[in-house]
């Protein structure tokens, strides 16, 4: 496949709802939309990146830099998507651009094979049940209320962000409220510390699916030591960057679930590594979600189609972030999003929602 250009598309999201996690407060999201063009077909990529480096080292600006200035020229004249990873290696970290530039590529190989990424990734399902994020609230009613109105929507699994301060109390409220058979989990964004255990240990008590990043993202030796003083299962979501780190993290007991999240591991290739070696060795994975558009959504609805995603993901629904998204929308039926069949990513940017959002528009020649 031989590339002609390709747009770097910025584009303006505003959020339903303030979402908060311990690294702070979103109420708009700053995207960076990949768009590579073939010959024959055109694909899309999303960068997950955030608008400011709080979540990894990644950001917005410096996606659009690195993209631009170093991973396009490293790109073969004539490619498939296998060969992008290796092409980029040289290049160090900027995993989150590497994923949007290598996403773009395989849909638009895809599309023009006429081929899904459900069945490119191996999904062995037509749609896959949805969890939902729940950011930290000012008060418990309040986060009573919006618990409520997911279980309400049909989400069947809750995940709350905690961090001190807001962690033990609104775990017990929403035990309390929704009873024992509520898939429920936390996610402390790295916000904790090890000399915390007797209170993550507290946590415990509510029969919880997971606890996602508990401690800083490089202590893997530390999320060992957690994991023999806690009950709950740990997760990790920032500590792995690539099948690597999840090798390391299950040899030292770090985590016995992993969170994949394609953009913060370099892309839908190397979460299918992890996937398979994940499987082999008994750890449960599920699809982790940055906010992603119709764009970025479908494809991680696709990979969470695969057989060892046991775990329902972060794939909410489009109005869970966004009120106006841009693809056509998806929507919960039965808890579940369905995984699109169509060739490539299976969704279009609708032009006219696109150029409403769009802040700045970059057309690079290869
Ligand atoms: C997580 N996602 O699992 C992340 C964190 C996160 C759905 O909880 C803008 C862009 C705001 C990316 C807020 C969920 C974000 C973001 C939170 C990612 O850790
Ligand atoms: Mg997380």
């Amino acid at each position: 496949m031989k590339i002609t250009g390709v747009e770097l598309r910025r584009i303006a999201m505003p959020l339903v709802a303030p979402f908060r996690t311990s690294f702070g407060t979103e109420t708009s999201r700053d995207i960076l939309l990949v768009r590579v063009v073939t010959p024959d077909a055109e694909g899309w990529g999303e960068c997950v990146a955030m608008a400011e480096p709080l979540y990894s080292s990644e950001y917005t600006d410096g996606a659009a830099e690195v993209i631009r200035r170093f991973l396009l020229p490293a790109l073969p004249r004539n490619l498939d998507v296998h060969d992008v990873g290796r092409a980029l290696e040289p290049i160090k970290g900027h995993r989150m651009a590497k994923a949007a530039l290598e996403t773009a590529v395989l849909d638009a190989q895809l599309r023009a094979a006429g081929e899904s990424f459900g069945r490119f990734l191996g999904a062995s399902r037509t749609r896959v049940p949805c969890g939902v994020s729940v950011g930290i609230m000012d008060s418990i009613p309040q986060l009573l209320d919006a618990v409520e109105g997911y279980v309400d929507e049909g989400y069947v699994r809750i995940k709350l962000k905690i961090e001190p301060g807001w962690d033990v109390e609104p775990v017990r409220a929403v035990r309390e409220r929704f009873g024992d058979d509520l898939l429920l989990q936390v996610d402390a964004n790295a916000a904790y510390a090890l000399t915390d255990a007797p209170r993550l240990a507290r946590l415990d008590a509510f029969d919880l699916l997971l606890i996602e990043q508990p401690l800083a993202n490089d202590d893997l030796v530390q999320h060992a030591k957690l994991a023999q003083r806690l009950r709950t299962p740990i997760c990790l979501d920032e500590s792995i960057e690539s099948a690597e780190h999840a090798a390391a993290a299950i040899a030292l007991g770090s985590c016995s679930i992993v969170n994949i999240k394609p953009g913060r591991i370099g892309g839908y290739l190397e979460a299918r590594r992890i996937h398979d070696l994940c499987r082999a060795n008994g750890i449960a994975v599920w699809c982790g979600g940055m906010l992603e558009t119709g764009l970025g959504r479908a494809a991680n609805v696709a990979l969470a189609a695969l057989p060892g995603f046991t775990l329902p993901g972060d794939t909410s629904g489009s109005r869970r972030y966004y009120a106006t998204d841009v693809t056509e929308p998806f929507e919960l039926v039965d808890g579940h999003l369905e995984v699109p069949a169509g060739p490539g990513l299976g969704v279009e940017p609708i032009p006219a929602v696109l150029d409403e959002v769009t802040t700045a528009s970059e057309w690079i020649t290869v």
